[in-house]
Parts: structure tokens; sequence; C-alpha cells
């Protein structure tokens, strides 16, 4: 299988808003596996289809230990069940190397669709609450340095600007 390329921040198609997904074909299931593939080359528990610039609602996790537990999440939505804010030092493929405290609040209800188009329904606490919050916003064209001080946002900007330059 072929990993997929992933879009770095300040990459402007990580702004794009995804569209929800109606047709459920053998080309979504495709599509969701060589996502699962390149989430786990890259040693990341979730991954949004926005970052390797398919602009559709869809989205896998993995949180489990052994990467043998892959969620296929298809125009995911969430309700907060639980307005506590929790803090999690997140990561995010789109930004490498960088780790940076984000609050978000602790519990909520995740509906969305199976690769089959099913409705389905679970509540998120904890990793997999903070994982499927991050994927949503990429959906949204938002990112985790998007919740920082314009002033941190642009220190990594830049540096990550200046990487990608001395590799071109
Ligand atoms: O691999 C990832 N780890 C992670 C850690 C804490 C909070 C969120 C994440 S998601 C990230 C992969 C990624 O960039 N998904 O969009
Ligand atoms: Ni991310």
């Amino acid at each position: 299988m072929n990993k997929l390329n992933i879009l770095t921040f300040p990459d402007p198609r990580l702004r794009k808003k995804a569209t929800p997904i109606d047709v459920f074909d053998i080309e979504l299931k495709k599509m969701a596996e060589a996502m699962l593939y390149t989430m786990y080359k890259s040693n990341g528990i979730g991954l949004a289809a926005t970052q390797v610039d398919f602009h559709k609602r869809l989205i896998v996790i993995d949180v489990s230990e052994e990467q043998n537990e892959p969620l296929f999440l298809v125009n995911p939505e969430f309700t907060v069940l639980d307005e506590t804010i929790e803090q999690y030092k997140e990561g995010c493929l789109s930004i490498p190397t960088f780790y940076e405290e984000i609050y978000r609040p602790k519990k909520i209800e995740l509906r969305f669709q199976t690769l089959e188009g099913k409705h389905e329904s679970v509540i998120a606490e904890g990793i997999l609450s903070v994982c499927v919050q991050h994927e949503i916003d990429h959906l949204e064209g938002k990112l985790m340095v998007d919740y920082l001080s314009p002033l941190k946002r642009d220190r990594i900007k830049n540096k990550l600007v200046k990487k990608k330059d001395a590799t071109n």
C-alpha cells in the first residue's frame, strides 16, 4: 500500500472545509484503508481526510496500544456532554515536532456513519474525546495552533517554513 502525502502547516489546503459524504462505495473504503495505513506508518492516533488533501468528511482513529482497533468515522459530529475543560498535550501530523497543551470539553457524544452508511453513536472521554475533537476541527479547516496565541502560532509557522525551505 502507498503512504499518502500529509500536508504541513501553513499549507492553505489545510484550511478547506470538507464536504459531507453521500456515496458509500468501494472507493470510499479504499480511501479509508489508505488513510489508516498512512496514519499507522506515521505513528499517529488519528488522521482526517483534509490532511491528505481529500476534502470529504472522513476520519480514521486508533487510540489502542496495539494499533488493532481502527475506527472509521464518516460525517462525524459531536455534542458536549460534560463541559468541564480538560488539558491535553496534543500533537498533529500536519504540525510535526510541536506539542502543545490544548483545552477542550471532557466528555462528548459522537455521532457518525460507518463506511456502509449506517448511523452509530458512542460516548467518548479521555484521549478518544480529544482525538475526535482534534480530527473534526481538521474537517472544518481548523488546526490546534488556532487555540494558541498569534505569537506562538507565528513562531511555529516560521520554524516549519524554514524547515521546509531547507529540504527544497
Ligand atoms: O497522532 C496524533 N496524536 C495526537 C495526540 C494528542 C492529541 C491529538 C492527536 S491527533 C495526532 C494525529 C493528527 O494530526 N491527527 O489529525
Ligand atoms: Ni492533526
